[in-house]
């Protein structure tokens, strides 16, 4: 990847003003970046209180299932489109402060808003020195699933916003030679010419101030991994995010409240973060066409004897039980519940006989896009800093010569740790399936722990040769007891629904008329790079066609 292709994107970027909490500071906040006016932000956000959540028996024109990239994608050029379209999202609304006056937690000291229904949090790193430090929580609906699927636990975002409330908001466009791996049946004219500059100019990319970088404490981690990484021959480069740059700048400076600089990331980011509720969805919610039901999980979609979709919603509180089941029809259905809840809806419904016709590529191809962790133990001389900025912001690039681009990740623990972490993305070849267990009524992923040895290979290219040259050894103590790779996780889950195989080369179902994939489910395993924008730019794609050709 070159650092011309990283640096590609369109920002357009979003006062700091407007990173307030609640439904209507967060139309506001659009409203201030100029995408729409404070009017249109109030009429959409009392429009939306009045509609409230969806009704049992309702009908509605389209109906998408889950608000990550896909789902806010969909539900902003239907609207505009003239559709009406409601948004089913099975976590909460996150719009609402906690008894300590903030809507999300921090990384360092998690409650009951940080995990998916569990009772004790599931933190990617798990140990510190050696030791672990899991904690035990309330059982809540909180902001991150750790989704046990087998051989690797799947992190994912849940909310209104789907992964962008929780992931680092690196928004990387794949180098262009890279792409036929990706997507072979799509035009990359297209892709690369109309596609990928709407999505990154829709999700507000920007690029970090390298002057600024240069001289900050709270990036002296990641100039010690670019340190290391040009000292073995390898190119750093800086890589895009949706964080507000300007905002960050002043949070460093202490003029304003904490957010990256304090150390939020996975359990919601409290200020400086241009998550969907900010960008595609307040957009989408401004045209007064669109209404979200959290809290709400569709279990089944099948054929309504009169034409459209039957859709099976349970209303959920937050202990996670059901309080609520409700019918609708939808006229169309747009799956973006994410690779994995895509996947699994739609493995159940083939396989139960809900939709018996969708063809035998459902629940295939999926990869965890390659990912692995480690850190590395640096000299006493080498600090990479107590004050971290949880976002990232550069990489080490050995994708050509060793099939791994390594995010330099920051440990915001606030002490000093002497400890570089990455989180790397390879070309692991391996790719798993979706299956339908009708004994035990699940659905289950055949991923294997082992199948990480490539990846581990891939990421040793790059750091054992920065061991060698720097005389540093790898951590130990970061995933369990004597344990240097991170091998039992993903944050980047793609595929089970492949593009131009489940589905047609615009992501239709095949076998219905009227049912569409339009997330992460649709890409095979792996984008070279973080997925997000690739995820963003392909809904933007087939969404265009969808509206000029169905509707
Ligand atoms: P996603 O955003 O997961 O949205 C799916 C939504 O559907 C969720 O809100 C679900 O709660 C909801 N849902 C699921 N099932 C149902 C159901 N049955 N009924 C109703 N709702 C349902 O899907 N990517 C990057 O590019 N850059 C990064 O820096 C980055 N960092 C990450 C860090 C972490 C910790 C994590 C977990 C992920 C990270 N990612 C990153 C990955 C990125 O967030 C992910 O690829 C996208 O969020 C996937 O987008 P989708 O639209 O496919």
């Amino acid at each position: 990847m070159s650092d011309k292709a990283l640096h590609k994107s369109g920002s357009k970027g979003i006062s700091r003003r407007g990173f307030i909490a609640g439904t209507s500071s967060i139309l506001g906040a659009a409203a201030l970046a100029g995408q729409i006016t404070p009017a249109q932000a109030r009429a959409a956000a009392s429009t939306e209180a009045a509609a409230g959540p969806i009704d049992n028996g309702a009908h509605v024109p389209a109906l998408v299932i889950g608000t990550g990239y896909g789902g806010s994608v969909a539900a902003l050029r239907l609207a505009q489109a003239g559709v009406d379209v409601h948004m089913i999202e099975m976590g909460m609304a996150w719009d609402t402060p906690g008894s300590d006056g903030k809507i999300f937690c921090n990384t360092t000291t998690p409650d009951q808003r940080s995990y998916w229904l569990r009772t004790k949090t599931k933190q990617p790193l798990s140990n510190f020195l050696g030791f672990p430090i899991d904690k035990d929580i309330p059982r809540y609906t909180g902001i991150l699933d750790a989704e046990d699927m087998g051989g690797i636990i799947v992190y994912q975002g849940r909310g209104v916003g789907g992964g962008s409330l929780v992931n680092g908001g690196m928004a990387v466009t794949p180098r262009r030679a890279n792409f036929a791996a990706i997507l072979p049946s799509v035009d990359a004219e297209e892709m690369y010419g109309t596609y990928y500059p709407r999505a990154n100019a829709g999700l507000g990319v920007g690029l970090i101030d390298p002057a600024w970088f240069d001289t900050v404490d709270c990036y002296q981690f990641a100039r010690v991994g670019r340190k290391h990484a040009q000292r073995s021959g390898f190119p750093f480069v800086f890589v895009p995010d949706v964080y507000d740059w300007d905002y960050m700048k002043q949070e460093a400076a202490g003029t304003v409240p904490k957010s990256a600089v304090a150390g939020e990331i996975l359990y919601g980011n409290n200020h400086g973060k241009k998550s969907l509720q900010k960008t595609y969805l307040a957009q989408a919610r401004a045209t007064g066409r669109v209404t979200i039901s959290p809290l709400h999980k569709v279990t089944s979609v099948s054929p309504a004897p009169g034409g459209g979709y039957t859709v099976v919603i349970e209303q959920i509180d937050t202990t996670g039980a059901t309080t609520a089941t409700k019918t609708v029809v939808a006229a169309k259905v747009f799956f973006a519940a994410g690779s994995v809840g895509t996947s699994k809806l739609l493995v159940r419904l083939k396989a139960t006989g809900a939709l018996p016709a969708l063809n035998g590529e459902i629940g295939k191809g999926w990869g965890d896009n390659g990912n692995v962790m480690c850190g590395r133990a640096n000299h006493m001389w080498d600090p990479t800093g107590k004050v971290q900025a949880s976002i990232p912001c550069g990489g080490i690039d050995n994708w050509d010569a060793g099939g791994a681009f390594a995010e330099v990740a920051p440990l915001p623990t606030g002490i000093e740790t002497y400890a570089s972490f990455y989180l790397s993305i390879t070309k692991n070849p391996h790719r798993a399936e979706f299956t339908y267990n009708a004994a035990s009524g699940s659905v289950e992923l055949n991923w294997q722990t082992a199948w990480k040895q490539p990846s581990i290979d891939m990421a040793k290219t790059i750091f054992d040769k920065i061991n060698s040259k720097e005389g540093t050894i790898y951590r130990t103590d970061l995933f369990g007891l004597n344990k240097i790779w991170g091998d039992h996780l993903t944050y980047h889950p793609l595929g089970g629904a492949v593009l131009n195989k489940a589905t047609d080369n615009y992501g239709r179902l095949h076998g219905y008329t009227g049912l569409y994939v339009i997330d992460g489910a649709l890409i095979p395993g792996n984008t070279s790079v973080n997925p997000f924008v690739t995820i963003t730019a392909l809904a933007e794609r087939n969404i265009e066609k969808i509206i000029a050709t169905d509707l």
